[in-house]
C-alpha cells in the first residue's frame, strides 16, 4: 500500500447498515448478444460502424457473464459485498416494445435468485443505455413513444422481479444517454444534434417520473431512485467570463437534472441559452419528474475545469486540461474532495436524503505480475481516498447510505472498447479468467473487517 493509504478507512468507521457492493451493466458484461431471444440494441449497431469504438470491439462477448453468472456471483459473495447493482438488458425483455420475452425474463429470475441465495441484495437498473434498436428506428429517446415503451418495460420487469427485488434505479446517467448519444455522438446512437439531445434528456426524465408509480404499484415496498453522473465544475480562472462559463456548464451537466428532480423545474438560465433547442414539455411533465424518489444515486468520477470559449456551442465554453494534476490512465482528474463536495451539495442545496454512491472507480493500465496478480496501487489509493471522501461527507451530516464500486469486472468501456479497465477484478479476455486485483483484495478485506 502506498503512503497515500496510511489513513485508510475501516468498515467500522461507517454505520453498520451502510451498504457495500459493486455495480455493473448489462451490455458491458453480458455478451451473448444473439442468445435467449435478445434482439439488437443500439450498441450492437453502433459497434458495427467503423471508427466508433477505439479498438474496433463490441460487447458481443464482453465478460461472457450471460454464461458465467454463477462464477461472477460467487466472486461477488467472496468479496463480502452485500449489494449488487446490475442492469437489465431491455433487448432481452421487450425487443419490439410490445411482446415480453420469457427467456429474457427467466435469465434475470435466475440471476436474482442466485444473488439472494448468496446473501446479496439485488439493485436493478432498468436503463443503462442498451435501447432496443427497433425503438431507435422509431425515433428513440427523442420521441414520446419510447417513454411509453419504457413504461411497459418497467411494468413487465417490476411485476416479474418485484417479489425479490426491492431496489430499483430507473435510469443510469441521463446526461450520457442524452448528450453522448445525441450531441457529441460518442455513444450510441451516435447523433450530433443539440436540440435532439435536449429533447432526449427531457423524455428520459419524464420516463423516470412516470415509471415511479408503476414500480411502486407492482412492488409496494420498493425503494426507487435514479443514478446521476454529476461533476464538480470549476472555472479556469477568476475572470467573470470563466466564472460565467463554468456556471453554464454546471447548468447543463448538473442543475439540468437536479433542479427538476427536486421540484425546482428546469433552470431558467439553461433554458434561456438553449433558445430554440429547449425541449417540448407536455402538461404534467414537470410534476412527474419532480415526484419524490426514495433515494438518489451519485455516479462520481472527476471534476471539470471550464473556460469561456465564445462561439463554441450553445454553452460557449470548453473543458480545460489542467497540467500537473493527478490523473487516471483515462486522463480523468483524481479529486476525492470533489466527491465530498457533490454529496454535500446534493444534501444542502437539494435536501437529498438517502444518497448512495452508485458508481465510483478508476481506470489504469493493468498488467498481471508473475504470480498472476495485478498490482494496482493507484486504483487502491483512488479507492481509499474516495471512501475517505464519503466518510468526510457523512461527518458533515450528509445521509450517505451505501457505496457501489465501479466495477466488479474489467468490461466493455463503451467507445473505449476494452482499452480501459475499471474492474477490481482483472478479466483475461482470452481465457475469461477473473482474479481480484490488489485493490479488489483490499476491498474484500475491508468489507470483511480484516483491515
Ligand atoms: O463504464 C461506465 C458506466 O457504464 C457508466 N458510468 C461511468 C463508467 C466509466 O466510464
Amino acid at each position: 500500500m502506498t503512503s497515500n493509504n496510511d489513513n485508510a478507512p475501516k468498515r467500522s468507521d461507517f454505520a453498520g447498515d451502510f451498504l457495500w457492493g459493486f455495480a455493473t451493466s448489462s451490455y458491458q458484461i453480458e455478451g451473448a448478444i444473439n442468445e435467449g431471444g435478445r434482439v439488437k440494441s443500439i450498441w450492437d449497431t453502433f459497434c458495427e460502424q467503423p471508427g466508433k469504438i477505439r479498438d474496433g470491439s463490441s460487447g458481443a462477448v464482453a465478460c461472457d457473464h450471460y454464461h458465467r453468472w454463477e462464477e461472477d456471483l460467487d466472486l461477488l459473495r467472496d468479496t463480502g459485498a452485500t449489494v449488487y447493482r446490475f442492469s437489465i438488458a431491455w433487448p432481452r425483455i421487450y425487443g419490439d416494445g410490445k411482446t415480453p420475452n420469457e427467456e429474457g425474463l427467466a435469465f434475470y429470475d435466475k440471476l436474482v435468485d442466485g444473488m439472494l441465495a448468496r446473501g446479496i441484495q439485488p439493485w436493478v437498473t432498468l436503463y443503462h443505455w442498451d435501447l432496443p434498436q427497433v425503438l431507435q428506428d422509431q425515433g428513440g429517446w427523442a420521441v414520446r413513444e419510447t417513454v411509453n415503451a419504457f413504461l411497459h418495460y418497467a411494468d413487465i420487469v417490476s411485476k416479474r422481479l418485484g417479489n425479490r427485488v426491492k431496489h430499483w434505479i430507473t435510469h443510469n446517467e441521463p446526461w450520457c444517454t442524452a448528450m453522448h448519444g445525441h450531441w457529441d455522438g460518442m455513444h450510441a446512437p451516435g447523433m450530433k444534434d443539440f436540440a435532439t439531445a435536449v429533447q432526449c434528456s427531457h423524455n428520459v426524465l419524464v420516463s423516470h417520473g412516470l415509471a415511479l408509480p408503476i414500480i411502486r404499484r407492482n412492488v409496494p415496498d420498493a425503494q426507487v431512485g435514479i443514478a446521476l453522473s454529476l461533476h464538480p465544475t470549476r472555472a479556469a480562472s477568476g475572470s467573470a467570463e470563466d466564472l460565467a462559463a463554468a456556471h453554464r456548464h454546471d447548468g447543463l451537466r448538473n442543475r439540468w437534472y437536479l433542479d427538476p428532480l427536486y421540484g425546482k423545474g428546469y433552470p431558467q438560465d439553461v433554458l434561456d441559452l438553449m433558445g430554440h433547442a429547449a425541449p417540448r414539455i407536455e402538461p404534467g411533465d414537470v410534476e412527474a419528474i419532480a415526484r419524490k424518489t426514495d433515494f438518489v444515486g451519485l455516479n462520481y468520477y472527476f471534476p471539470e475545469v471550464i473556460a469561456h470559449a465564445p462561439g463554441n456551442g450553445p454553452l460557449e465554453g470548453r473543458v480545460v486540461h489542467v497540467e500537473g494534476v493527478e490523473r487516471t490512465a483515462f486522463n480523468w482528474e483524481v479529486s476525492p474532495e470533489g466527491l465530498t463536495e457533490l454529496l454535500v451539495r446534493m444534501n444542502k442545496d437539494y435536501g437529498a436524503q438517502n444518497i448512495y454512491v452508485t458508481e465510483n472507480g478508476s481506470s489504469y493500465e493493468d498488467v498481471p505480475g508473475p504470480d498472476g496478480t495485478v498490482q494496482d496501487p493507484q486504483r487502491l489509493s483512488y479507492l481509499v481516498r474516495h471512501l475517505n471522501a464519503v466518510r468526510d461527507a457523512i461527518a458533515r451530516g450528509v445521509p450517505v447510505k451505501g457505496y457501489f464500486a465501479w466495477s466488479l469486472l474489467d468490461n466493455f468501456e463503451w467507445a473505449e472498447g476494452y482499452i480501459r479497465r475499471f474492474g477490481l477484478a482483472y478479466v483475461d479476455f482470452a481465457t475469461q479468467q477473473r482474479s481480484l486485483k490488489l485493490s479488489g483484495q483490499w476491498y474484500r478485506d475491508f468489507l470483511k473487517g480484516i483491515r
